[in-house]
């Protein structure tokens, strides 16, 4: 994705902004981070597109309704887990996260991968028929009934729904998932000063981004004030769980090792 030729402008405010990121650092950061986006996120928008009107059928969702709890779970647990193995590959072809102490990316990587998925998963979601792809079709939300978690699966449906409406570019996407990503004020993290840097760059990266897509302060914010839902999800999804393990322990000990690990 090209930018358009940058206005001088736009150059002396974003470099009163940042003495140590030229435009050209902020281009070479919007390429790769957008680069790596697109070559993980797992469906391209041409797929999902040509998926539109798979939909599973009222008999099947009536199936998927009458499974036990744990078979449910476990499906979800797998493909959560198979989304999150891209995220981690995301990560890494961010150009600075991988000179980060191991430390410090697995920090990152644990408390920021389900809020990039929750930013990817609107490009899954079909807001006018409140789908979301699932297990190669579009489901609806009434179809993960059998786990119990109507609250956590109405949340994220909804995210997915407001996400939508802000009809985010795949660069804008992008720029967020690594801006997320990079949150210097993660407990425990050892060179937060480090993570900082890398923030700033891809914020700045991200400004720039909206502001040459005709976008303003104003989508910014409105990308911002869906933080707090995202991490009440996070919060509410740890909290389920926690309950599924408590009621059905064998289960919960078999899903993917990278899930457990990452929600453990
Ligand atoms: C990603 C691809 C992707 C993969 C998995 C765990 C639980 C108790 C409830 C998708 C969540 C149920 C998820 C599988 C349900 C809402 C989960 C289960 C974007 C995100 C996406 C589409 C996930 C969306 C949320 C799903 C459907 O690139």
């Amino acid at each position: 994705q090209l930018l358009p030729e940058p206005s001088l402008l736009t150059h002396t405010l974003l470099g009163a902004l940042s003495d140590d990121c030229s435009l050209l650092d902020i281009e070479r950061i919007t390429q790769n981070v957008v680069k790596s986006h697109i070559e993980t996120c797992q469906y391209s928008t041409e797929e999902l597109k040509r998926l539109t009107w798979n939909l599973y059928t009222p008999e099947e969702t009536r199936s998927f309704q009458l499974k036990s709890a744990e078979w449910m779970w476990q499906q979800c647990a797998v493909h959560i887990t198979n989304a999150i193995q891209y995220v981690v590959e995301f990560a890494k072809r961010i150009s600075g996260f991988m000179d980060l102490c191991q430390n410090d990316q697995i920090i990152l990587l644990k408390a920021g991968c389900l809020e990039v998925l929750l930013i990817r998963m609107c490009r899954a979601y079909n807001s006018t028929n409140n789908t979301m792809f699932f297990n190669g079709k579009f489901a609806s939300p009434q179809l993960f009934k059998a786990l119990g978690c109507d609250d956590l699966v109405n949340a994220i449906f909804e995210l997915a729904k407001s996400l939508c409406r802000l009809q985010l570019s795949e660069e804008e996407m992008a720029l967020f998932s690594a801006a997320i990503l990079l949150s210097p004020d993660r407990p425990w993290l050892t060179e937060s000063q480090q993570v900082q840097k890398l923030q700033e760059k891809v914020y700045l990266a991200l400004q720039h981004s909206l502001h040459m897509g005709g976008g303003s302060q104003e989508k910014l914010d409105k990308m911002a004030s869906k933080l707090p839902q995202m991490k009440s999800i996070c919060n509410l999804h740890i909290d389920k769980l926690e309950f599924f393990r408590l009621l059905h322990p064998e289960t919960a000990f078999s899903f993917p090792p990278l899930y457990r690990e990452v929600f453990g």
